[in-house]
């Protein structure tokens, strides 16, 4: 049998198969799965969520109130925010409105997240796929001070602290215990950095280790802990109180400086170290232009960041809601999550098993039934998948599509949604980016532009960070110290059948939850989030998802070490967990032919 892929390639002319499995520095288990022609160019993409973990079933006949705590643990790397999302779907319910505080501290929280996220994926996740450390340690240091002092103000910069780094590095390798850079694929061809610029990065790295356990401090003031703070139905679980001493256990003056600290830290970091550096990468790698594709054309947000609380319409969404299909920016559809024409999760290609597997279900209807199974096409040794058969079932991700479409979420889709739609906080910082890069728009559809969108979303989010902290401070000081609205907490004051849906831009993208209640209960449950959105498999029309689609036609140096694939794929900043919300039945562990 022979398939023909969505850029008209027949699989069974398809050279060689390479499989990445798992992928690395990303959270939960993917496996892509590629065909490379002769000249080594990706002619066909399988994306492939290994794992299930069954929380929508779980949340089935439990109290409401408690959902948060539960989808919380969906994932912690976007710790909060489908708690978030999971409060703001019971109280849309149960229609439950917040307090003013409340909304400004939720804001906080999820802006925290936001920027502690983009750093530590920017950092930790994806610069070693641009990065070569091992080329670093023949950086002069005095050179890299040069640059450094070049690019941005930050003190970190002297030329001893660069020969201090460049020691530590060189224990490390001397040791053999290369601790987070073990597993590079380092002197790769497709590396372009000056070991002045990789040393840079390297210093930068390991700052950025140590400040992100320093942001998520705001967590812990007003969460309790960090990662799953504390949430609430009605509000947020901390009391404030701004006397003194102040009353055991609550938020004070002290805490409140701190978080305001942390805050001004954080936009010093981003401003003084990431964007500099990603402008600094960025400026290397500018003809590097691939990871677009078919994939960043057709995009999707929700909004976010309530400026006012309890309006979830667009006009009081800081971040930009929408939907542009095929590239086409003069048209935004408005995105409404009630409409059953316009979100659904389909299983064909999917570990699932629905009614009619040729039709979609909105997630009010959504249904979460495992089936595993191989197609016929798949190949099996020694209880180890070596090929799947992207004609068949393949992925524990469902496919959700927006009227028909597949879809790309996250921060490219925003700036690309809050660009279009000519809002002055997205558009012109990424024209400014543009223009320092002398790069036309066109090259935002592209790895590097979701990189590049998901620093300046960070720079926007520290940003907002102080505008809802002095509006929180502005409110207390006012006298309002209210935190939480609990009239409607006794489930004899809720209708005995309702359903409702919440929504936030986690950092990944659009996410949502989608809830009934029956007598008090959950009846169903559903996520659909960003990953799922992004690594979604085929659908029954055979359209593919954002990962697959901005993997082909990318040519790869060397198969054996796929860094381009890497490249791509952790533009995107997948989250596994998040998106198959359990192993296969036979282990389901599949091949490992390369590991990285
Ligand atoms: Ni687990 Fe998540 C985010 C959500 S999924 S990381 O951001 O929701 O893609
Ligand atoms: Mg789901």
């Amino acid at each position: 049998m022979s398939v023909t892929t969505p850029n008209g390639f027949t699989l069974n002319d398809a050279g060689r198969r390479v499989v990445v499995d798992p992928v690395t520095r990303i959270e939960g288990h993917l496996r892509i799965e590629l065909n490379v022609d002769e000249a080594n160019v990706i002619r066909n993409a399988v994306s492939t969520g290994t794992m299930w973990r069954g929380i929508e079933l779980i949340l089935k006949g439990r109290d409401p109130r408690d959902a948060w705590a539960f989808t919380q643990r969906i994932c912690g790397v976007c710790t909060g925010t489908h708690a978030l999302t999971s409060v703001r779907a019971i109280e849309n319910t149960l229609g439950i409105q917040i307090p003013e505080n409340a909304n400004s501290i939720r804001n906080i929280m999820q802006l925290c997240l936001q920027v502690h996220d983009h750093l530590v994926h920017f950092y930790h996740l994806h610069a070693l796929d641009w990065v070569d450390v091992v080329s670093a340690l023949s950086a002069d240091p005095k050179a890299t001070s040069a640059l450094a002092q070049s690019l941005s103000p930050w003190p970190l910069s002297s030329p001893g602290y660069f020969s201090d780094i460049k020691a530590k590095l060189t224990r490390f390798v001397e040791s053999g215990q290369l601790g987070p850079f073990k597993n590079g694929y380092w002197g790769h061809p497709a590396y372009r950095l000056p070991p002045e610029a990789n040393l840079m990065a390297v210093a930068h790295y390991l700052e950025a280790l140590d400040f992100q356990k320093e942001i998520v401090k705001i967590h812990a003031v007003f969460g309790g802990k960090n990662p799953h703070p504390n949430w609430l139905v009605g509000g947020v679980p901390c009391a404030i109180n701004l006397d003194g001493a102040g009353a055991v256990g609550a938020v004070n003056i002290e805490r409140l400086n701190l978080v305001s600290s942390i805050i001004d830290r954080a936009t010093t970091f981003v401003e003084q170290v990431y964007l500099p550096d990603l402008i600094a990468i960025a400026g290397f790698y500018k003809d590097w232009q691939y990871g677009g594709g078919l994939s960043s054309t057709s995009v999707l947000a929700y909004g976010d960041i309530p400026d006012r609380a309890n309006d979830y319409s667009p006009s009081n969404l800081l971040m930009p809601s929408g939907a542009i299909i095929n590239g086409e920016l003069t048209r935004i559809h408005p995105v409404d999550l009630t409409d059953p024409e316009q979100i659904q999760e389909f299983v064909s290609h999917s570990w699932y098993r629905y009614g009619d597997e040729a039709k979609g279900l909105h997630p009010w209807d959504g249904v979460t039934e495992s089936h595993f199974e191989l197609g016929p096409r798949s190949k099996v040794e020694n209880r180890r998948i070596e090929t799947l058969d992207e004609s068949a079932k393949y992925s524990y991700l469902k496919a959700p599509r927006w009227r028909g479409h597949a879809m790309e979420v996250g921060p490219l889709a925003r700036y690309i949604l809050g660009y279009a739609q000519g809002n002055p906080e997205f558009k012109e910082p990424t024209e400014a980016l543009l223009r320092q890069l002398d790069l036309p728009v066109g090259a935002l559809f592209s790895t590097l532009g979701r990189t590049a969108a998901r620093g300046l979303e960070c720079q926007w989010a520290a940003g907002k960070l102080r505008y809802f902290f002095d509006k929180l401070m502005a409110n207390l000081k006012a006298g309002d110290l209210n935190t939480a609205n609990t009239t409607k907490w006794a489930p004899a004051t809720w209708p005995a059948s309702a359903k409702g849906v919440g929504f936030t831009e986690a950092p990944r993208g659009a996410l949502a939850h989608w809830v009934q209640i029956e007598a008090g209960k959950i009846a169903n449950y559903q996520c659909v989030v960003p990953t799922t959105w992004n690594g979604s498999p085929r659908d029954p029309a055979g359209a593919i998802g954002a990962f697959e689609a901005a993997l082909l036609d990318t040519p790869l140096a060397d198969p054996q070490q796929p860094l381009e694939v890497l490249r791509t794929l952790h533009s995107f900043d997948p989250c596994l967990a998040c998106s198959t919300h359990i192993l296969t039945p036979e282990g389901g562990e599949a091949i490992s032919v390369t590991v990285r």
